[in-house]
């Protein structure tokens, strides 16, 4: 399968290694790693580093003394599968097993995210900004970048919709979520297969992240009162990563 591996960095949200972040995409794609064996270190990235402006995003070095940025969980995937430095783990689904993949994938980053979004920059603003991504900053600029990010996740929330549902509408549509992922994984992964596929990185990325995130009280509840999934996070945890502070 892989050629020689190449030196890769993770630009994470937070400087904690040995812990999961509150990202769930960053969550995922060290997931993604760890589910093909390949090593990497991590370290605190920047959205102005970024090259799509988003965290998480990679250096990829190679053998050749070449070195380059790339963001994007999916794009990085991709190029990683593409070098042959990581198993395509989708690559023996079926097209209708593909599809399901990509629509569960679909579910939890267009969908979901934007409900935990609302969670936890409009419902809990002071928690992610004191304690949560805005929290490194000094205490008075972080009171004006604080507003910034505030009025910037409404106008994100408010043009992709989900900002238009009241905070009770959001909750019935969380908790609908979060119970047909938990129909989806009963004894082993999303897809019944003998592996993990991009869907487990993904399902995966969200469940540690709302798992260990303080800025999503509500998240963090119907998930533990969701006995598949909970079992499935302590599961994956426990075979991949071991090393990393469990959730409470
Ligand atoms: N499609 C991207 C999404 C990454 C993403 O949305 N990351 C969030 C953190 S969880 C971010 O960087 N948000 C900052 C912003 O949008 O300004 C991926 O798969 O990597």
């Amino acid at each position: 399968m892989a050629s020689k591996a190449p030196t890769l960095t993770v630009f994470r949200d937070r400087d904690d290694p040995g812990a999961y972040t509150w990202s769930p995409f960053v969550v995922k794609l060290e997931a993604r790693l760890r589910f093909s064996n390949l090593p990497y270190t991590t370290r605190v990235g920047t959205l102005t580093e970024s090259p799509k402006g988003k965290l998480p995003y990679v250096r990829i070095e190679g053998d050749d003394g070449q070195s380059s940025l790339l963001s994007d969980t999916a794009l990085i995937t991709k190029t990683l599968i593409k070098s042959r430095a990581i198993a395509d783990l989708n690559a023996k689904l079926s097209p209708a097993q593909a599809a399901t993949d990509l629509a569960i994938r679909a579910l939890l980053e267009d969908k979901l995210y934007f409900m935990n979004a609302h969670e936890r920059w409009i419902t809990n603003f002071y928690i992610m900004r004191d304690q949560g991504p805005l929290s490194t900053i000094p205490y008075l600029p972080r009171l004006i970048i604080g507003q910034i990010v505030y009025r910037k996740a409404l106008r994100t929330l408010h043009l992709q919709g989900m900002g238009r549902y009241s905070p009770a509408e959001i909750s019935a549509l969380r908790l609908e979520t979060w119970t047909a992922l938990n129909a989806l994984v009963g004894e082993g992964w999303v897809l019944g297969g003998e592996g993990p596929t991009d869907a487990d990185a993904c399902l995966f990325g969200f469940l540690a992240s709302s798992l260990t995130a303080l800025a999503n009280p509500e998240t963090t509840a119907i998930v533990k009162g969701l006995p598949n999934l909970l079992a499935y996070a302590e599961r994956v945890h426990e075979k991949y990563f071991s090393d990393y502070k469990k959730w409470d």
